[in-house]
Formats: structure tokens, sequence, C-alpha cells
């Protein structure tokens, strides 16, 4: 170590002054002072091409994801095509990126993403003629603790049902795919075969290269200084050659994306951070071993690691206390001319890494470092890039935020292009929405995030997993205050929302595990209280929008597949895309002739937003629509006593004559005027009560006093799900999303294939009905133990993969884990026994018939019909 040390005295700088001693940096670096390439004179020519006036798309940034995009669209078949890169192809994270490529990521989505990345590195240089230096020697995660390899047993099931192959192998197989480790600590390892590493300069040429040879354009010292919306939704692009007309724009430039945004009005939640990662000279075991050494990712000591010519590359994470952000970029933007620049290297921040690195390395020890790269990096508060079309504004996509763009870039510009060129995304990828932040993201909370993101980069991925860092924003609702210290808090959308509720005795805080833990009894209480007697819960985070104008129930008739509630009722309705799947579920109630009130999910607000708004735009509605989430607070009574306890409160009828299921009053509760709609997704008998956030804790009071004798009390929204599943409500994003249509969803009755209006989606849909479907959503219950369903797990059948769950929870109310699951039409047969893998053991499930537990209307008609009286 002492001799790192010393040559981390004597030899290295990875500044930019220090740029000859970049020569150290991986073979496919290139030299980091840009070529100095003048535009030629006059303004029709850059770089010798002709400047083009108009085009389709522009893409504004030529890093990876960038020239990706350009690559995809023109691939796709797009004329015009043009993208602008200020300095040159590359210039900003992509030229030092460390070049990692791998099949795995946590999430469902992203694991396609990965996947197209790869399977189109591999054929690109066939493709183009360019050579991409793309290596595939494998990558292992290292498990060096229990939790991780439950982690890995966790990961696995998710994966299974993907096409990406894993494996989880034992420290043996370990060290026989990498023998220079240390065995000490090694329990376990997730083999990928297929990952790597890529040379991220050759990948972006390539990139360009394919996008020049089908067409697009590509402007080099090229940019851009204002963007300037025309009257009819196109935008002016102007740049120091000239300006150009495009039909859309897309902000791909990286750190460079918050200037960007600035110049139409947003500001988008990026921040870069300083990434190090470490080079070293030839270390002779490594430069002696035959097959190149699979890529490792030591969890525990937070780095990856991998072969860089016969030397070793490793890059660590430091944890949030330690990394650093440039926020000062933030604050006062980033330094003009700033590009193929790097940050002052420094190792003491990475000291704790490189000494864990050693002792899992050994021959790290005798290496010598010949660089310490420190580039600029982006991320956003939740590590995700921001993917798709922008809210408020029209044709104005983003593709930033990107803290993996190189493994990301051949992924996501697929998908950008294939959802700009067919108006609906190719697969569900609502993580990545760019509509998940808004006006509610300030610095502070971009920041903290900014640093807990980077800091867990590598921390053991919890299923109901809580991150605390930059919390509460300032979206709490009128009761956050009487409620914070109650129980435990979930963070949606911003908003604080309690998960569950504390009683004396309880086992309290969080305490996330991969087996039921501290929230599983208490949980149960909950549910048992809704059930029961009456429970009250916070229901702010639902996005909530006011859509009104002359053509209201015009727009609303083509946008839903459900025909528009009449007014002062309710429905639940579905938006689908043209080729008919679920891209968002709302209730929609009319609450004056022509006037609707549209309520949806928190994490799907400025999703449907911007839909909402796009087809009225383009459809040229007349129609006036607002957000109104923030300033309505809402919460929920239920639970067969709620009528009982809010008839105290009111002269209004709540009788099941006076107030009928699925429908919608403003009444006043204590004096206080609160909309009130009688609908529970507990399935139990409830009102949804919706008011101005100042009233919130005044109604609230009130209730809890009211139901004193009834036993009133609060529930979360742990039991919110138990509850749902037991009825068969499916959620939008779980049962349903942008990959599944309605009808193998099981949501026939919601979809009106026989109203007159030519709704989104019904044409598909019709062809979808005359077909047989592939898969369709079942119920099963699943024989565990100590563990429940939570949702993405592989069912199997007879050794086989036959689906995949969608959610599940435990139901206290049936004592068993139920879960929603899609399976092959010829296996879901009431009876049906199939097995679900749960932290690596199958157990037997069972399809069984729905719903488990019956809804209070259902039970409420069903009591009526036994006593004769229906
Ligand atoms: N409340 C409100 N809006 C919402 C939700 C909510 N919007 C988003 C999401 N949740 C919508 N999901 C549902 C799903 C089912 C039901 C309510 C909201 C529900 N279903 C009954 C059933 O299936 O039996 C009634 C259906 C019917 O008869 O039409 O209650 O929670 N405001």
């Amino acid at each position: 170590m002492s001799r790192i040390l010393n040559l981390i005295g004597n030899r290295l700088r990875s500044d930019a002054a220090a740029c000859p001693g970049l020569a150290g940096l991986p073979l496919r670096t290139i030299c980091c002072s840009p070529r100095k390439q003048a535009a030629e004179s006059g303004a029709s020519y850059v770089l010798g091409k002709r400047w083009k006036d108009t085009a389709e798309t522009v893409v504004i940034g030529g890093g990876c994801v960038g020239t990706s995009l350009t690559y995809h669209l023109a691939k796709g078949g797009m004329k015009d095509v043009v993208l602008l890169e200020k300095s040159e192809l590359t210039a900003g994270s992509t030229w030092h990126a460390a070049g990692l490529t791998t099949y795995y990521h946590p999430g469902i989505n992203l694991k396609k993403v990965h996947y197209d990345s790869i399977k189109l590195y591999e054929s690109l240089e066939a493709e183009t003629g360019q050579a991409v230096g793309f290596h595939q020697p494998g990558s292992v995660r290292i498990a060096s603790t229990p939790a991780r390899v439950d982690e890995i047993k966790y990961q696995m099931t998710r994966t299974h049902w993907h096409v990406t192959p894993q494996h989880l192998i034992g420290p043996e197989k370990v060290r026989e795919l990498f023998p220079l480790i240390n065995m000490d600590k090694v329990l376990a390892g997730l083999y990928t075969p297929g990952d790597g590493h890529i040379d991220p300069y050759s990948l972006t040429m390539a990139l360009a290269a394919g996008a020049r040879m089908y067409g697009a354009q590509i402007y080099t010292t090229a940019p851009v200084s204002a963007l300037t919306p025309t009257a009819d939704g196109k935008w002016d692009v102007q740049t120091p050659h000239g300006t150009i007309r495009a039909n859309r724009i897309v902000n791909a430039t990286g750190f460079w994306a918050r200037e960007v945004g600035k110049m139409i009005g947003f500001e988008h939640a990026t921040i870069p951070v300083h990434h190090q990662y470490v080079v070293t000279a030839t270390v002779p075991e490594v430069k002696a071993l035959k097959t190149e050494l699979p890529v490792i990712r030591d969890l525990d000591g937070s780095y990856y690691l991998r072969q860089e010519r016969d030397g070793l590359l490793f890059g660590p994470y430091e944890n949030m206390e330690k990394m650093k952000l440039q926020d000062s970029w933030v604050r006062d933007g980033v330094p003009p001319g700033f590009g193929k620049e790097l940050f002052e290297s420094d190792l003491d921040r990475i000291m704790e890494h490189v000494e864990m690195a050693m002792e899992m390395v050994p021959v790290l020890k005798k290496a010598d470092i010949i660089n310490i790269v420190s580039g600029p990096i982006t991320y956003t508060p939740d590590l995700l890039p921001s993917v798709g079309p922008h809210q408020g504004v029209s044709n104005y996509w983003t593709a930033i935020g990107f803290g993996y763009g190189v493994i990301h870039a051949g992924g996501i510009g697929k998908f950008l292009s294939d959802w700009i060129r067919n108006g609906e995304p190719p697969y569900d990828l609502i993580e990545c929405d760019p509509n998940r932040f808004s006006k509610w993201v300030d610095v502070p909370f971009l920041c903290a995030k900014a640093r807990e993101s980077y800091g867990f980069n590598n921390v053991v991925g919890y299923p109901k997993e809580e991150r605390f860092a930059g919390r509460p924003t300032h979206r709490t609702s009128g009761v956050y205050e009487l409620l914070k210290d109650k129980g435990s808090m979930g963070f949606h959308a911003g908003w604080e929302q309690p998960h569950w509720f504390y009683k004396p005795g309880d086992d309290t805080g969080y305490k996330p595990s991969f087996r039921r833990t501290n929230w599983f009894g208490p949980v149960g209480r909950e549910c048992k209280l809704v059930m029961e007697k009456v429970g009250v819960i916070d229901l702010t985070p639902f996005g909530k929008f006011i859509v009104k104008g002359k053509d209201s129930q015009m727009l609303l008739d083509r946008l839903f597949a459900n025909t528009m509630p009449k007014v002062g009722m309710t429905n639940i309705s579905h938006m689908l895309t043209p080729t008919g799947r679920v891209f968002a579920e709302v209730t929609v109630t009319q609450l004056t002739p022509g006037e609707f009130f549209l309520i949806t999910g928190s994490g799907s607000e400025g999703h449907d937003l911007r839909w909402i708004e796009t087809e009225a735009a383009d459809g040229g509605y007349d129609v006036d629509i607002s957000n109104v989430t923030e300033e309505m607070g809402v919460l929920g009574i239920a639970g067969p006593k709620s009528r009982q306890v809010l008839q105290k409160l009111t002269d209004e009828d709540l009788s099941d004559a006076g107030f009928k299921f699925l429908r919608c009053k403003t009444i006043k509760l204590a004096g206080i005027p609160v909309r009130a709609i009688r609908i529970s997704y507990t399935g139990e008998l409830g009102w949804e009560l919706y008011m101005d956030q100042s009233n919130m804790a005044a109604v609230y009071r009130a209730m809890m006093e009211a139901g004193k004798d009834e036993g009133i009390d609060n529930f979360g929204t742990y039991a919110m799900s138990s509850l749902r599943l037991e009825k068969g409500f499916r959620g939008w994003g779980q049962e349903m999303n942008s990959d599944t249509n309605p009808l193998e969803a099981g949501l026939d009755y919601f979809i009106k294939l026989n109203k007159p209006a030519d709704f989104i989606g019904k044409a598909a849909l019709q062809e979808i009905k005359a077909k047989w479907l592939k898969r369709k959503l079942s119920y099963i219950t699943v024989d565990t133990d100590d563990v429940d369903p939570e949702g993405n797990e592989t069912v199997w059948h007879n050794g086989k993969v036959i689906g995949n769950t969608t959610s599940g929870a435990y139901s206290y109310t049936s004592q068993q884990s139920l879960a929603f699951a899609y399976l092959p039409p010829e296996l879901r047969s009431v009876g049906q026994k199939v097995e679900v893998e749960l932290l690596g053991k199958t157990y037997p499930a069972t399809v069984i018939q729905e719903p488990l537990v019956l809804t209070e209307p259902t039970r409420t008609r069903l009591q009526k019909k036994g006593t004769g009286k229906a």
C-alpha cells in the first residue's frame, strides 16, 4: 500500500492540466484535448456538412446516449434526424467512462434495457465496420454476508422469467472464475456470463457511423444557444451556425442537461458527482492468465474491478458522507467550455475501498497505479435516468441523468426511438419517466438524494426499501404533523405517507428484511381494524386533476376505455395505448356538467397528466386541465363502522340508499366542506374525502373523536395493499401497465368496446379480443413460511418457468399468502397447482377463484339476496 501511496504522491495527477499522464488511461481512451475544429465560414456548412434548416428530430448531445438515439431513429427509418454536439462526440461523461456492461439490474424493466444494449454492442462492429472493444468475460457479484446471499436469491427469482442468464455459484466456482481472489470472505457469487466492458469512445463512434450510414446528420462544434417553441408545437433550435426548425427535440446532454432545460424553464433533477476509478500498470499475475478475468463487484467493499489490458481497473463508490458532489454546477451552472476534462483526483476519499480491494485481490498490493480518473457523471435523486416525453411542454423529450450511461445507452436509444416513432413506449419503464420529478424537487433535495444514491450504490436491495435522505420535501399533507411520529413513513412522489402505525410494545422503525419483519404483526392489526371496525388513512399523494371546458367529455371519451360517468358519479377508467395496452388507471368523477375530477396513483401523476395534455393539444380540444394534487388533501375512511362514524358529523343521509357506492357529493363534515366519494381500495364500506389541505387536521380530529366508541384508528398503505389484494383489485404498475392489455389483466368489466366514441386503443383491442390470449392474470395462494411474495417472482411448473407474479401479500383475513400471477391459459384453472420461487426455494401454490374475500358492495348484495330483499 505504501508503494501505491508513494506513487500517488509523486506521479499522479489526472486533471486536465496533467493531460499527458492520461497516456496511461485504458487503451481505448483518447487524448483529452479537443480537436480544434472550427466551423467553416458561412452559415450553411458545419465541418463541411450542409446545414439543415429543418428536422423531424433534433437530438442535443453527442455522448453515447444521444448518439445511440440518433442511430436508432435513423435506422428505424426516420428521415431528417439531426444530432447537435457542442464540442465533439463523447465529450462530457462518455469519454472517461469505465465502460462496464452487465445484464444485471435489480429492477424488472431495466433488465430489458441492459439486454438490448448488450445485444446491440455484440453486433455493432459487424454492422458499422467500427471496432468497439467489447470484452465479455462475464461478471461475478460477490456476496460476503448472509444478507447478500439472500439478496442474490431474491434477485434470481426476479430474473428467471427473463432471458438473462444468471447463476448462483459457490466460493470454489468464484475462485475458478477469478483465480486472484482471496477467499476469506466469499460466501457465494452471482455469475452472469456475457457481462464485461466496452470502449465507450469506440462505441460512440460506431453508433455515429451507423447513424450516418442510415442518413442522420451529425454536427459537432454546434452548441445550442436557445430553444424557442413555435405556435404549432415545434421548436426553433438556435446554434451559432443557424437555426433548425424541429418537430421535436431531445435533451441528451448529460451534465449539461440542466443548462439546456433552463432554456425552456425547467430545472431538471440531475446533478454531477465525482466518480473515480483507478488503473494499474501490468500485474505479472494478470499477464500470466490465459483468459481474461471476469469483472467482479465486491458489494460489501463497494467497488467494481476488472482487467484492463494486463493490469487491473477498479472503481469504488464512497459512502454518502465521503462522496463528492459537483453542486456548484447546479447552483452556478457548468463552466462554459468544460468538455474533455477531469477533476483533480483524491485518493484519500477512496482509500478505504482501495484497502478492501487489496484484501480481496491481494496482487493489487504490489501493483503500480498509473492513473486515477476522476470525472463528472450525472445522478438523479433515485439513480435512474429520466427518459421520455416531458410534461408541461409539447414535443420536448429527455434522455438524461445516466449514472451508468454506457450500459444504458444502447437499450435506451432503442426504447426512446421506438416510443418516438410509434407514439407509445415499447415496454413499461415507468421508473424512468421524467415526470416522476417535478417542481417538488429542489436543490437541497437533489443534493441529499444524489449523495444517498451514490453512497448506496452497492447497498443490500431489500423489498419495500425506504430511503430517508432529503425528506420531508414540501409535499407533506395537512395531517403529516399529526401522524409523523405515530408510524413508519413511506415516500411516494415526494410525499410522506404512513406505511403502518405503532402501538405500545411494537418493534418500531424501519427494519428491512427479505422475510417478514417488524411490520408484519401490526399490519395484521390494521387489516382487522378495517375489516371489523373502522380505520382512517392519509391518501393525499394521489395525483388529482380537473378537466373542464367545452370539449372535456369528448376528450375523455377519446382517452378512456370506459364510458364517462354521469354528474355525481364515479367510475374506474383506463387509458390505453394505440396498441391496446394499459397506459393508466384513473378514477373519474363528473362533478358538474362537463367538469371532471380525475384521480390517479401517486406514482403516475406527471405520467398521466402528460398523456392527457398531449392528446388535448394534438387533438385541438377546447379544454382546461389543472393539476390540483398539492392543494387538495385526501383522507380515506373505511370499515363496516365507517358510515356510523361519519354520520355523526353530518346531516347528509349516508345510508346505502342516500349515498350509493361510486357516488360523489360535496358534504359538510363537522361544518367543513369536503368532496366525498363512496369508494375504497380496501374493498370495504368507505369514503374518500377530498378537501383543502388546511382543513385536513380538523376533519381528521373530528373523525377520530366521533369514532372513539366504534374503535376508530389509523391504518397505512401496507394494510391497504393486503386488503385490496384479498378483494382481487388490480394495481396499476403491477397487474397492469403498458406491457399488458386489459383483457389479459382481467379488466374486461371496465372496457366498453361498444361505446360509440373511438377511444385510443379500441381498434387494437378488438383485434386482441378476436385472438387467443397467451397468458392471463390469475389469482393464487402460496403455501409459504416466513416470506411472502411481493410481485415479479418466477412461477414454475414441472421444472419449467411458466409465468411471473405481479404483486403479493399476506392475507390476514384468510391467513395465507396471496398473489396475482400471469399464467398460460392451460395452467390457470381453479385448483391448478404451480410453484412460486421465493428466496431460492419453490413453494407450492394453487390457482383459486377471485376474490378471496368479498368486497363490501358484493357482500351487501349477497346478504340482501340471502334475506330475500334484493
Ligand atoms: N381511489 C381513487 N382513485 C384511484 C384509486 C383509489 N385511482 C388510482 C387507483 N386507486 C385506481 N384503482 C382502483 C381499483 C379498484 C377500485 C378502486 C380504485 C374499486 N373497485 C371496485 C371493484 O372492483 O369491485 C368497484 C368497481 C366498480 O364496481 O366499478 O373500488 O383507490 N379515488
